[in-house]
Order: C-alpha cells, then structure tokens, then sequence
C-alpha cells in the first residue's frame, strides 16, 4: 500500500473515532491550571546505540569535514519515522524504523544503490510532487539528486523526470518553498567551497542556486545564481514579517569569505521577480560568523520568528528590533543563555564549534527547548577538541539552561547533523546524532523513568497537516497550540539546520494541559478555526475540516 493509500485510510479510521467520540465534547477552558508556568526537570535519554541496529559512520577529507546530515522522515507509510543519513566519502544508508511503540529504538538497513550514494554531506525530506509519498533532495560532492518516493522506503532517481539541474559543486545547504499557485516548489540549493578540476577544494566561495518551476511545465526551469555566494552552511526559507511571502535567509563561513563585503544574506524571493539581496538601505545588519546552521522559532512570542545562529565561540539568536517594517535583527543569545560559546564540561576552555541547531520541547513541558550539536572542524588548534552538544532546557523567564549531562547525552564526539523525533511514538522526542569520524549514536526519551519503565513527564500533542494542491504538507503554514492562557507558535519550513531536517509529525509540549486548541494559519494566509483537542495523541489536521482528525500506530 502506498503511503498516500495509507494516509487515506488513517483518516476513514480517525473519522470513525471522531464520531465516537462526538457525545463527550471538549469542554473548552482556559483556566489558568492548565498553562504552563513550571518549566520541568531533564529527561533522562538512555542510549541505545549498541542495540538499535544503527551502525553508521559519516566521514572524509576535506572538503567533507562539514556535513554529516541526518534526514528523518516516515518512506514506509506506518507513521514511524525512518532515516536516511549521509555518509561523506562512504555510502549514504536508509534506515527503516522498526522500533515498537513505546518500546526499544530498533532500525534495519535498507540497501539499495539509489540511496546508497557516496559524497553526500546531507539530505532533506520534501514531497516534490504532491503525490503524498516523500521525496528526498540528496546534496553530494558532484550533481545534487532528487530522489522520488514510491512507497515502502522504495526511491527512484527523478533529476530527468523533474528537468533538475543544479550543476555541479559541493553542496552544502537546502531549502524549499512553494510560491503562488505553482505546482512545484522552489528549491534553493546552497554551495561550500568551489572544487577545482580534480575535484578537490579551492579557498574561493561558489555561488548558490535557485530552481523555480518552469511556467506551465511539470519540471524546473534553468537554474538561477544566487551571486555572490560566501561559502553556504545552511538556508531557510522563512516569512520573517508575516507578509505571506518566504524570503532566503543564507548562513555563510566567515573563514573563506572576503572581510570587507562577505556575511549572512536575506535574499526577497518575491513570485515572479527575481531574487534581491536586502542590503543595509532596507535595513539590513551586516553579521558575519562561521556560520553552520540555522534554526527558526517564536521564541520571544511576538508572532514573528526568531533565528538561532550556530558558529564557532558565540552563537546568535537573532529577533527584529523593531518589528516586521525592516529585516533589522539584534542579537539576544547573551541575554537568555543560548549564546554558549565554549565547552559546559570537559575541562576545554577554548571556544566551541557548533553545527546543527534545533528548537523542541524534550521535556514536554510547554517551554520550547535547544539542542545545539557541537563538535572540532576536525583537529583545529584553536577551539576546544572536547566539545560536548548542548540540550538547553526552556525556562518560564526565557531563559535557558544547559542540561545535556543531566540528560544522559554527554559525549564528545565530534556532533554534526541530528534530529530530536519521536522514533517510537509515546510522545516523547529521542534523539540520533551523527559525527565526524566515529559512530552515529542515538538515545531514547524515557522523560522521568526508565529503560524498562519509560514515564512521561508532561502532555504533548504531535501534528501533521494535510491541504489539497502541490503542497500537500502545507510548508508555510503557522501552527498555533493555545493551553490555558499560553498561545506556542510554529512555523513549518523545509530548510535549516545542519544539511538535514525533517517531515513528518509536529511534536508540541502542552505541559500540566489535558486539552488544547489548534489553529492553522495555511500558506497562503486563510486562517482555519480553533479546534480542540485532547493531549497526549497524534492528530491530523486537514483543511476546511471542523474538527482535527485522531491517528494512532497500527495495533495499538
Ligand atoms: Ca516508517
Ligand atoms: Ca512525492
Ligand atoms: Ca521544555
Ligand atoms: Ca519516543
């Protein structure tokens, strides 16, 4: 069965259950017991690498020493999702998540030479088109490959059938939108450094690209240069100012770019116009950093997201100074403890290199949380060899506070891509993490218990929307999640982090909240109603629907 057919019979299921459960109707409080006001201890990870039938190793010479991507994504249409994980010079591998609910974390390879590809620094999950079966964007050293979903963790090769071509490098960074009525999305591909003849590395920044679907055609038209590229770690489509439009916001390496004129970009991808970089005239801030990944969240809760910069020493969370008029950021990493620019343990007092950030809520109790993963370039002399990840847990003042070791994830192995996902769906998110030059390694949430006993610790509710047309994901939309007198927004993009991300359940901490209230704001800006829904469950959200639609794992 397809994925699509899957899809389609969950939801008959979930209907059937709504309808059940029609004569017990929420009743729609917004006490005050039920917000979120106690941020709640470290949960503990247990970590199940020797067992969990994950036996990977991302690593390489330069140019490989970046990358190190994780995508985590549902191909075999159970709900459950399985990974594809980059391998550098090595083969790349699918993984199919054989976990049981609420059980052990177990995967099983899935070889096959069209994903088993070599030179792939990372991955992304994004259905091209719209058939309800993910696709992958495979970036490699050489040509960057689309992938096609058939269902069953089955691919095929689709840069043909699709009219993709976006040249040849070493790619580095994605990100994709869908503009207007377009029945493709727009995909940006982001560039390292320039590879000479033979293929090795040069000092000189190559030039990104942007693939925007040909007028009429079922494929892409020819690529469009993204000038000047400054060596690109990582991209993310974004509506920074609430407009409705996605502009390209790039995050660039400050040790290859020139001084006076490189930094981080904001490209305006206005439909139908060509791409402008922002510049100082409309507001925009010169910054500049080693830039590696990008993560986007409303942490502040102004309605707007705030962007969080990996870099070596310093990182930055970046919020607009005065409000959506002008792309003007100021930086506040300092402020709420996210900035953690060397080493928490280990005795290395130089600073750190970070990669892939991600917000979540680990501890599921309604204050988003950051996990950054760290790791040396390779043997750099001057930033910390031992440089440990961080889980930084929200707390009610907005701060955060370092709690990796407290968690059960110390390790000091040099971090790249991740992914915190919810690999055996009991609510709580897990976490896998790829280095450089060793193990993949992976843990499982057990919140306030243990490996045989696993005890959640506060309610959550996990998330998937579906609307009819191209975009079937509904990438653009906003999520707002209301518990109590608390309003949590999130924004779905297809983009970020450390070369990897994923697609699949939204996963939100509620808290003390039994209940909670949803409202879609869909991509091109219609804003559905408020719908309720008990905690603790998986829900789909489908558009022009009054009511969200229950989903539960075969066999529970
Ligand atoms: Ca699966
Ligand atoms: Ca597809
Ligand atoms: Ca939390
Ligand atoms: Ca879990």
């Amino acid at each position: 069965m397809t994925t699509l057919g899957r899809r389609r019979t969950a939801v008959i299921a979930g209907g059937l259950i709504v309808a059940l459960a029609a004569g017990a109707a929420f009743v729609l409080t917004r006490s005050s017991a039920t917000t979120p006001t106690a941020a709640l201890a470290p949960p503990h990870f247990v970590e199940e690498t020797a067992t969990a039938g994950l036996t990977h190793v991302y690593d390489g010479a330069a140019p490989f020493e970046v990358g190190g991507g994780v995508a985590a994504f549902d191909c075999s249409g159970d709900g459950q999702p399985d990974l594809y994980l980059a391998g550098g010079v090595g083969p790349a591998a699918l993984y199919r998540n054989d976990s049981p609910v609420g059980g052990a974390l177990r995967f099983t390879r899935l070889p096959d030479p069209v994903t088993d590809l070599t030179g792939v620094t990372g991955a992304y999950p994004i259905d091209i088109d719209g058939d309800g079966t993910i696709d992958l964007v495979v970036l490699r050293k050489g040509e960057t490959d689309l992938l096609r979903g058939l269902g069953g963790c089955r691919f095929e090769r689709a840069n043909e059938r699709w009219s993709f071509d976006a040249g040849t490098g070493f790619a580095t960074a994605f990100s994709a939108t869908w503009e207007g009525a377009a029945g493709l999305p727009t995909l940006a591909v982001g560039r390292y450094l320039r590879l000479d003849p033979a293929g090795a590395p040069t000092q000189d920044c190559e030039d990104n690209e942007l693939l925007r679907p040909a007028a009429g055609g079922a494929g892409y038209g020819p690529r469009i240069a993204l000038t000047p590229g400054y060596c690109t770690l990582s991209m993310l489509f974004s509506d920074w100012d609430g407009s409705g439009r996605r502009d390209l916001r790039v995050s660039n390496d400050r040790n290859y770019y020139d001084p006076a004129n490189g930094g981080e970009q904001l490209w305006r991808i206005a439909s139908g116009e060509p791409p402008r970089l922002y510049t100082a005239a409309d507001g925009w801030v010169q910054v500049q950093l080693a830039g590696m990944g990008i993560a986007s969240y409303d942490v502040t809760g102004t309605g707007y997201p705030d962007v969080f910069l990996t870099n070596q020493g310093d990182n930055r969370l970046q919020t607009l100074t005065s409000g959506p008029g002008q792309p003007t950021y100021r930086d506040i990493g300092s402020r709420r403890g996210v900035n953690v620019a060397q080493p928490f343990t280990g005795g290395d007092v130089l600073p750190s290199t970070a990669w892939h950030p991600e917000f979540q809520d680990v501890n599921n109790d309604g204050f988003i949380d950051l996990f950054i993963s760290k790791g040396n370039v390779n043997a750099q002399q001057d930033f910390a060899r031992k440089d440990p990840s961080n889980l930084l847990l929200g707390q009610p003042d907005g701060t955060f506070r370092e709690s990796a070791d407290a968690a059960g994830i110390l390790s000091f192995d040099r971090g790249r891509g991740a992914a915190l996902a919810d690999f055996n769906l009991d609510g709580m998110l897990d976490l896998v993490e790829a280095n450089y030059g060793s193990p993949v390694r992976i843990w499982r949430n057990v919140g306030s218990g243990s490996a045989d006993r696993p005890a959640p610790m506060g309610a959550w509710l996990a998330l998937r929307l579906d609307q009819p047309g191209a975009n079937r994901d509904a990438i653009g939309s906003w999520i707002e999640v209301r518990v109590g007198d608390t309003t949590m927004r999130r924004e779905l993009t297809i983009g970020g982090g450390h070369e990897g991300g994923q697609l699949g359940w939204i996963h939100v901490g509620l808290g003390p909240a039994s209940e909670a209230q949803v409202r879609v704001r869909w991509p091109d800006g219609e804003v559905g109603p408020w719908l309720a829904t008990g905690a603790n469950q998986f829900v789909i959200i489908e558009r022009g629907a009054a009511q969200v639609t229950p989903w539960r794992p075969a066999g529970s």
